[in-house]
């Protein structure tokens, strides 16, 4: 049986690897912070369904000494490194948090490894982001990295430093270079929920408007499930390497908010207001990736299309929000 560390395994990414590598028959272990395990229902509640199979670790990003700690207790085969702060407008409010933990603690894991298990798997989670202003379209794995943020720039020395160790040490080390995935499990911050959340407490009486930055930016936005899919794929080559992991199809925030708010019977002219202070100081305007290495190599390909996406998330929050109308409430309160 193979075993498998997660960082970031309370998130919408390592929730669904965590159950994909439980299916094939892995031991998974996870990092989560003790804060986290101070407030379970809250905190891990993207893992419920699978709780009890997993073995959870104390440990936080900042600090050296808790992930070698991690390490010198269990050995792996594979270790998934998911864990990040990764919404792109809290890096720009505070970009040394965002710096510390997505440098250092990517800096540390691999550290940990080298001394401890070098023979242990590697993946690092980069980002559509480092392409930022992007050079070339479609992006791919040769494109060259132009950073827009804070968060961009982080996983780029994060995307460098897995190379090097890769190349210094011999160490089997993957990047993969993931373009925007989104699920039922993302988090309310990012537009594609914020949308989907929105339209759902707009219909159920709970809120009048949607109030938006940018709807002119474009992403190539695919479903996490499939995503995760090919991170593991990744750690199963014979030999290790990056890969672009993408749909090859781009859509505006405009478009997302026309079909999310038509899967709902609305039209979005009539509630999307513009909102000048969610606008970033820097944005990244176009997004689409090709995956054709992932593909040939790989033999990954995604399941689901921007339209069927958009529908599981709408039906998700509209379910959500129907069934707890008073938490929801209880938010718009806070
Ligand atoms: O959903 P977003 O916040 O995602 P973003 O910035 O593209 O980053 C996500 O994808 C990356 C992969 O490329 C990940 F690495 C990263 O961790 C994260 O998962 O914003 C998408 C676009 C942006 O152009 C933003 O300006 O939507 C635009 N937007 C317009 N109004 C908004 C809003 N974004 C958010 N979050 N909230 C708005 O109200």
């Amino acid at each position: 049986m193979k075993k498998a560390l997660i960082t970031g395994i309370t998130g919408q990414d390592g929730s669904y690897l965590c159950e994909h590598l439980l299916d094939l028959g892995y031991e998974v272990h996870g990092i989560v912070r003790r804060v986290a395990l101070e407030q379970p229902e809250q905190r891990l509640g993207r893992l419920k369904a699978v709780l009890d199979k997993v073995q959870i670790h104390p440990a936080n990003l900042d600090s050296y000494p808790s992930i070698f700690h991690v390490f010198s207790r269990e050995h792996f085969d594979e270790c998934y490194h998911l864990a990040a702060q990764s919404f792109v407008a809290e890096s720009f409010a505070d970009g040394f948090s965002t710096m510390a933990t997505n440098i250092n603690g990517t800096h540390y894991v691999l550290a940990a490894l080298r001394e401890l298990q070098p023979q242990c798997r590697f993946y690092f989670a980069g980002s559509s982001e480092m392409f930022g202003k992007v050079r070339e379209t479609p992006q791919r794995e040769s494109t060259p990295f132009y950073p827009r943020s804070p968060y961009g720039i982080s996983k780029c020395a994060g995307f460098q430093l897995t190379v090097n160790y890769r190349e210094a040490y011999g160490m089997f080390c993957c990047n993969g270079i993931l373009f925007n995935h989104e699920s039922p499990r993302r988090g309310l911050e990012f537009v594609t929920r914020k949308v989907t959340r929105g339209v759902a407490r707009i219909k159920a009486g709970l809120a009048s408007e949607l109030r938006l930055g940018n709807l002119d930016a474009k992403r190539d936005w695919g479903h996490a499930r499939d995503y995760i899919t090919a991170m593991h794929l990744m750690l199963q080559q014979p030999t290790p390497d990056d890969y672009v992991v993408a749909t090859g199809e781009t859509h505006s925030v405009r478009e997302l908010c026309e079909l999310a708010f038509s899967e709902a019977g609305l039209d979005y002219r009539d509630y999307v207001k513009i909102d000048q202070s969610v606008y970033r100081p820097a944005e990244v305007d176009l997004l689409i990736g090709d995956a054709a290495k992932a593909r040939s190599v790989l033999g990954w390909r995604p399941h689901v299309d921007f339209a069927g996406l958009i529908k599981e998330m709408v039906h998700a929050d509209l379910e959500a929000v129907g069934s707890s109308p008073r938490a929801e409430l209880a938010l718009a309160g806070s």
